[in-house]
């Protein structure tokens, strides 16, 4: 199970890429930038011109240490941007942790909910994401950013990742979610310590989320643990707006692997990625043929549109 179609969201037959928009003046990767409602709209608009299949809009950052805001200032940020994407036909998600901004948005045209906290900062979400009957990522959290880093303690990353993220699943299925509507997301960054690998670990054993039968989001955009990779010689980490083309590497290998979405800030290369690795997919199934041999790759549907460049024939 890989690129299966989520309901209400694009279906390519391919990783779909979902390009981010933080109407925010402080978060890690484009703090500030889209932080203007006006801005935030035409940077929404000008991803899905580079290939974005969905465009992500949060309100809160998440990096390490960042404080809360309020609910209010939550809603006044992302709900207008979401309604002028929507209205121009953009599949939009909303990236909240909160319950009354989650129904908002999803009033307001988005179409898929994008939790970090995956149910757990807030009891109402899934009761909410429940009555919206729209799709969730449950990404696996352990704390707010205050005390995430605090947390980023395992024997065994993979299978506790996955069996916590399940516990969660438990959960939300408890509260009426229907189980088509769910997408498993590793949390790259949420309390993983680069120093450890963790990050590294859950990319490379991604295929442990993907034997869950749930499609996979990755979140792998600039974050620090590319940064720490791509360090000086004199050990000073690369900036996170030059872990892009990392960002890129990281895309192909989850593609190829099967995962459902990447999530992104730089979407042209990413699209790109995605569809460089639907075409070795498609080439795979062709070449194994009829075979019995064991397929290294899991298998994934073949992009069948003809104007789609990810299709086989082009
Ligand atoms: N990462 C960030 C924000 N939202 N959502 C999901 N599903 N997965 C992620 O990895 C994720 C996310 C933090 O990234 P940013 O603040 O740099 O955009």
């Amino acid at each position: 199970m890989t690129t299966a179609d989520v309901p209400g969201l694009p279906g390519a037959g391919r990783c779909l890429v979902m390009g981010v928009v933080n109407v925010t003046p402080d978060s890690f990767s484009d703090g500030g930038s889209w932080f203007d409602a006006d801005k935030a709209i035409r940077h929404g608009i000008d991803l899905v011109a580079e290939g974005a299949d969905i465009v992500d809009v949060g309100g809160e950052s998440t990096r390490p240490g960042a404080q809360r805001v309020s609910r209010e200032e939550e809603l006044r940020r992302v709900v207008p941007v979401i309604e002028a994407l929507s209205a121009e036909g953009v599949p939009v998600s909303v990236d909240t942790m909160r319950a009354e901004v989650a129904e908002a948005a999803v009033a307001a045209g988005a179409r898929l909910i994008n939790d970090v906290s995956g149910g757990l900062a807030d009891p109402d979400m899934a009761p909410v994401v429940a009555a919206t009957g729209v799709p969730y990522v449950v990404m696996h959290w352990r704390g707010h950013s205050h005390a995430m880093q605090t947390r980023a303690v395992y024997q065994d990353v993979v299978r506790e990742v996955r069996d916590e993220l399940l516990g969660r699943v438990d959960a939300i299925l408890a509260a009426g979610v229907d189980p088509s509507m769910i997408v498993l997301d590793p949390g790259l960054g949420f309390a993983k310590s680069p120093e450890a690998g963790h990050n590294w670990q859950l990319i490379a054993r991604l295929d442990a989320l993907l034997e869950t039968g749930y499609p996979v989001l990755v979140g792998a955009s600039r974050k620090r643990f590319l940064g720490k990779l791509l360090s000086a010689v004199d050990g000073t980490p690369r900036s996170f707006i030059d872990c892009d083309d990392a960002t890129v590497a990281v895309t192909s290998l989850v593609a190829a692997a099967g995962a459902w979405c990447v999530r992104v800030h730089r979407v042209r290369p990413n699209a790109d990625a995605v569809r460089v690795a639907a075409a070795v997919r498609a080439a795979h199934e062709k070449v194994r043929g009829g075979s019995a041999s064991a397929d290294p790759v899991p298998a994934a549907p073949v992009p069948t549109d003809p104007d789609d460049p990810g299709s086989p024939e082009k």
